[in-house]
């Protein structure tokens, strides 16, 4: 392996629009920043950058909700999200700001050099135009029936629903957000990245060259955009919130946020260089730098195909590889802060870090369980009960245990000081521990070189699982009983002492890229300097100088209460309600009665019809699913059978309150697992525009298993 002369490393740039949890945390920054403190520690040239995303409709739209000016909304959460990334430890080198006029400037020269080149093309089209608001409609402004689930309030980019990504063509009944007014089509111009023209590129590049060291997931992403045909990708929009279009024509129009955005990178890393006395340019020019996206799979087209054309097409290096991760999921669903559903950087500081019994180690203990649970290969689940199984059981039972029993069987039986070795008692086991810390630093190194955190961090504790493992084995304070009556204990002791020593020297240095702070406060319980978590010094058995005097020990991770979890399992509940009222109250109210009288799914056939099988069931059992709070598990009696069905009405009914209750029953749905459970069947729920559910039930008890059609 090359060791690559300069790195620069990139996190997704996140909107300012609003506070952002901890799916973003582990998705882009945290697997970010454990690398680039690798890399720093490996002494490696890096610069680490990111910054808010300031421009594109969210900025506004949040605005609107707030009541207040786009500009407002970025001088807000800039400076809060860029603290709550200190508290976390994730630590950029620059954190900067696309509204910056440094960066407006990079991102108008970069798009009039392409324009300038002919690598852009211009078209005509009709797009939505609100007459009352005179103005252009960006997707997010527009609102309908989504074609592919008949939701009515799916936008011109998504529904949010199902999840399929649209256009605005594509909605039933459009309607613009701004005045609650059907939109007309009006004729517009635009700038567009021609993509077609670098399909050959983007095949050779990501589907041969990178086929092998990209993630799979990664890969296959751009395979299906490749293979699906690329088309040309508007790249100015109308609107007035943005990097005004810097040629002719482009009056009253701005580049498309994901235009801009990106180089926000090059822009963030101007920035640095102008703060440091440095050059920028070799990090984004040179072919011997080594550039790497870290970012969530929703922005994976955009770091793979579209940014490399850009920057292909002026000059620019190319990523060496993009490790996107999956999503991490929240108690059995998705995290949405706008749902309420989701834990926010900024509630998990104030809850655990600024807390009296709190201070960094909780924030390298949420570091710990989100890289414990990484959602690397596929999406994982945060669950409050796994945070505490995970710091408890592994953290605080196994790491800070084993640094605490040595720290104090040291003091105790060594006289506070580094030992020395006996080289004539040293046996197999002592022989192996330092094998141990080798071949693990070999793993470890291996493991981040490949951006497999989750494993290299497992590898790190399993050492210091070894390390309680030799000291059970060696039990010195057994040795210490027979002092006075066996004159090689107090030999065997220092040994065992002294290897458990180094040991935890090489445990801060391996530990660091994961948990800073707790490298730190090691490094400050040894009395050693930053120097010394340098990763050429992994490996060695000497870091510890023998006579050196060591601090008194303190503990290293406090254990999570069972309390705790339970008041952050109610305040999540508590949040999610409190969502869904604020969010009725704000539904205009043209948009309400549409929930309960207007628009209709696309027609359907009688066959279509035909083939759902409707019974009349009773519901016979009803308890709650552990660890899913919106799920029941019901037993249903369908007079042929019976047979357990899920459902997410947990929020709404008590288990004991639904008993003996007549419902529909889609009978011939095909089973779903959920939380191992086999789901086998649906139950149909009427909802009113306040969101409250209620049974479809005959109007009389009838037979269970009585067809509906
Ligand atoms: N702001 C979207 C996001 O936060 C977008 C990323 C920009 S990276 C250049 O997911
Ligand atoms: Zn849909």
């Amino acid at each position: 392996m090359n060791t690559p002369k300069r790195y620069l490393i990139t996190a997704a740039l996140p909107y300012a629009n609003g506070l952002k949890h901890i799916g973003h945390l582990a998705g882009a920054y945290l697997p970010a920043d454990i690398y680039v403190r690798y890399l720093k520690a490996q002494k490696r040239d890096v610069v680490f950058v990111c910054g808010s995303d300031e421009h594109g409709t969210a900025i506004p739209i949040q605005a609107t909700k707030e009541g207040t000016t786009a500009q407002a909304i970025i001088d807000k959460y800039h400076p809060i999200i860029e603290q709550n990334f200190k508290d976390l430890g994730i630590a950029f080198d620059i954190y900067h700001r696309t509204s910056d006029p440094l960066h407006h400037e990079t991102a108008s020269d970069f798009f009039k050099n392409l324009e300038a080149k002919g690598d852009l093309e211009t078209k005509t089209t009709e797009q939505y135009f609100d007459e009352a608001a005179n103005t252009f409609l960006a997707d997010r402004y527009i609102k309908g029936t989504c074609p592919s689930c008949g939701h009515n309030e799916a936008y011109g980019d998504q529904c949010e629903k199902c999840g399929k990504t649209l256009s605005p063509e594509e909605l039933i009944n459009p309607v613009s957000t701004l005045s609650g007014k059907a939109p007309i089509k009006k004729e517009t111009t635009h700038w567009y990245l021609p993509l077609n023209r670098h399909e050959e590129f983007l095949r050779d590049w990501i589907l041969k060259d990178h086929a092998h060291d990209w993630r799979a997931a990664v890969v296959g992403q751009c395979k299906s955009w490749i293979e699906g045909g690329l088309q040309p990708r508007a790249v100015t929009r109308d609107l007035d919130w943005g990097i005004k279009v810097p040629v002719k024509g482009g009056e009253g129009k701005v580049l498309y946020v994901w235009f801009d955005a990106p180089i926000g990178y090059i822009s963030a890393t101007k920035q640095w260089a102008l703060n440091n006395n440095k050059d920028w340019a070799p990090y984004w020019n040179d072919k011997e730098t080594k550039l790497v996206h870290f970012i969530g799979k929703d922005n994976i087209v955009f770091h793979c195909i579209i940014f490399p054309v850009m920057l292909k097409l002026n000059g620019h290096i190319l990523p060496e590889n993009v490790p996107a991760n999956e999503f991490m999921n929240l108690e059995g669903d998705k995290m949405s802060t706008s749902k309420g559903w989701s834990i926010e950087m900024d509630d998990y500081i104030n809850k655990w870090i600024k807390k009296e019994n709190g201070g960094p180690a909780l924030a390298d203990s949420l570091r710990f369980y989100l890289t414990a649970i990484a959602p690397e290969s596929k999406d994982s689940e945060f669950t409050w009960k796994g945070f505490q199984e995970s710091v408890n059981g592994e953290l605080v039972s196994i790491f800070a245990n084993f640094v605490n029993r040595t720290w104090v069987l040291m003091h105790k039986l060594c006289n506070s000081k580094v030992p020395k070795i006996h080289t004539e008692f040293l046996d197999s086991e002592d022989l192996a521990l330092a094998q141990s810390v080798k071949d693990t630093t070999d793993k470890v190194t291996a493991l981040l070189e490949q951006y497999k955190f989750r494993e290299a961090q497992f590898e790190v504790i399993n050492l210091a699982r070894i390390g309680n493992q030799y000291m059970q084995k060696k039990e010195p304070w057994i040795l210490a009983k027979n002092i006075d009556t066996d004159p090689t204990a107090q030999a065997k002791i220092d040994n065992c002492m002294h290897g458990c020593l180094q040991l935890c020297a090489n445990l801060a240095i391996l530990v660091n890229p994961f948990l800073p702070f707790t490298a730190q406060k090691m490094c400050h319980l040894m009395k050693v300097v930053d120097r010394m978590l340098d990763w050429e010094n992994a490996g060695k058995f000497d870091l510890l100088k023998v006579g050196y005097t060591l601090r008194a020990p303190e503990l290293l991770f406090r254990k999570i209460e069972d309390e705790e979890i339970e008041a952050e399992l109610a305040q999540l509940q508590a949040n999610l309600k409190a969502k869904k009222i604020t969010m009725e109250n704000t539904i205009p109210t043209e948009a309400a009665n549409t929930e309960t009288t207007g628009t209709l799914k696309p027609e359907i056939v009688f066959d279509d019809f035909g083939k759902i099988d409707l019974r009349v069931g009773t519901i016979v059992e009803a308890k709650k699913v552990e660890k899913a709070d919106k799920l029941l598990e019901l037993l249903v009696d369908l007079g042929f059978e019976q047979r357990t069905i899920l459902s997410g009405i947990a929020m709404h009914f008590k288990p004991e309150d639904i008993v003996g209750k007549q419902v529909t029953i889609v009978a011939n749905l095909a089973p779903r697992k959920m939380r191992g459970i086999e789901s086998k069947g649906m139950i149909l729920m009427a909802e009113d525009a306040a969101g409250k559910l209620y049974f479809v039930s005959p109007s009389e008890a009838i037979a269970a298993g009585s067809s509906i059609a």
